[in-house]
């Protein structure tokens, strides 16, 4: 299985998730190679990487098995740009829990307000005699309240790839807007600093040497901690601006991660990237050496 933790800033990160069945893997084929195939059910994480216009991205398909959906569905959804998701349009019985798993993912995961994500949703095999219209999909899944979320990109489409049908305009729709979110976005950290919850600095990557007297920082979390145990709670991130720069908090397991950008719109970055980092924390906790933390650090920084 690809591991997040190997998840390198070569392509954009792209996610599909769905249920088992939906045509994620196939959709993939079809990106890949032009035709319609019959896949085998995908077992753990499909990792490609597939060029689409004369942008690279990080495909991860992801199995639709139930044991799935609530762990890595998530991590993949929190470290992507790009998320797709893919649903059987005839398979009615299986819409319900459908429409859950995509709004366990807007309302729970992405909190319904990211504006560094961008949602494809597609509902395919529109080809089958007894796939739904694509009103009916919009009725049972409530699509209409995504309007409601303005922040997050979002379109639907119905397609086949069997005729095929739809998936270029969908694609394109989906590469242009998660371009453009990239380029807004782009920016690599000025520094990623990890400190463990007394303020020891474990990682620190600081190229440009902005985080100078890191005592003053770490001095200042400190007091921030001093009120509460927990310094910002489960998955919650802090914005603090010290002047030229912002910097992004968050807190995993006793470590804080903190991330300096240039400015506002580079913040959904650090996100993801403190996500990853969080991501690795946790995956490695038994065993995490301040080597490890640095090799990974430097893997994901350019
Ligand atoms: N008729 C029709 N069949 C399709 C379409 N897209 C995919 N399929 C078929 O649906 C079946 C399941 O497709 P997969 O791509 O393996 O499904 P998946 O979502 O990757 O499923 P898991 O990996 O098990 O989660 C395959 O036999 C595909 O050929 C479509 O647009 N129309
Ligand atoms: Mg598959």
């Amino acid at each position: 299985m690809e591991n997040i933790q190997n998840l390198k800033k070569d392509g954009i990160p792209i996610t599909i998730i769905g249920l088992p069945y939906a045509g994620k893997t196939t959709l993939v084929n079809w990106i890949k190679e032009g035709r319609f195939t019959r896949p085998k059910p995908t077992i753990g994480v499909n990792f490609e990487e597939i060029k689409i216009g004369n942008v690279n991205f990080s495909v991860f398909d992801i199995s639709g098995q139930t044991s799935f959906r609530s762990t890595i569905w998530k991590s993949y959804v929190m470290t992507s740009v790009g998320i797709i998701f893919v649903i059987d349009s005839a398979d009615r019985e299986q819409l319900e829990e459908a429409s859950k798993w995509f709004w366990v993912m807007v309302d729970e995961w992405l909190e319904g307000n990211y504006t560094d994500k961008v949602i494809l949703f597609l509902a395919n095999k529109s080809d089958l005699k007894r796939a739904l219209n694509l009103d009916e999909i919009i009725e049972i899944l409530n699509l209409t309240k995504m309007s409601q979320h303005q922040s997050l990109s979002f379109q639907f489409f119905k397609t086949s790839i069997r005729e095929p049908k739809n998936i270029d305009y969908a694609l394109k729709w989906f590469v242009s807007k998660v371009k453009n979110l990239i380029d807004i976005q782009k920016t690599n950290p000025r520094a990623l600093l990890i400190t463990d919850i007394d303020g020891n600095i474990l990682n620190l990557y600081d190229p440009e040497n902005i985080v100078e007297d890191s005592n003053m920082f770490v001095g200042y979390l400190n007091a921030l901690s001093g009120f509460t145990n927990e310094l910002l709670g489960h998955d919650r991130f802090k914005v603090i601006k010290v002047d030229p720069y912002y910097y992004l908090i968050s807190e995993e397991n006793k470590h804080v991660v903190s991330i300096a950008v240039d400015d506002e719109q580079a913040l959904p970055e650090a996100r993801r990237l403190s996500f990853l980092v969080n991501e690795f924390i946790s995956k490695n906790q038994k065993n995490l050496t301040k080597d490890k933390l640095v090799k990974f650090v430097n893997s994901i920084v350019e």
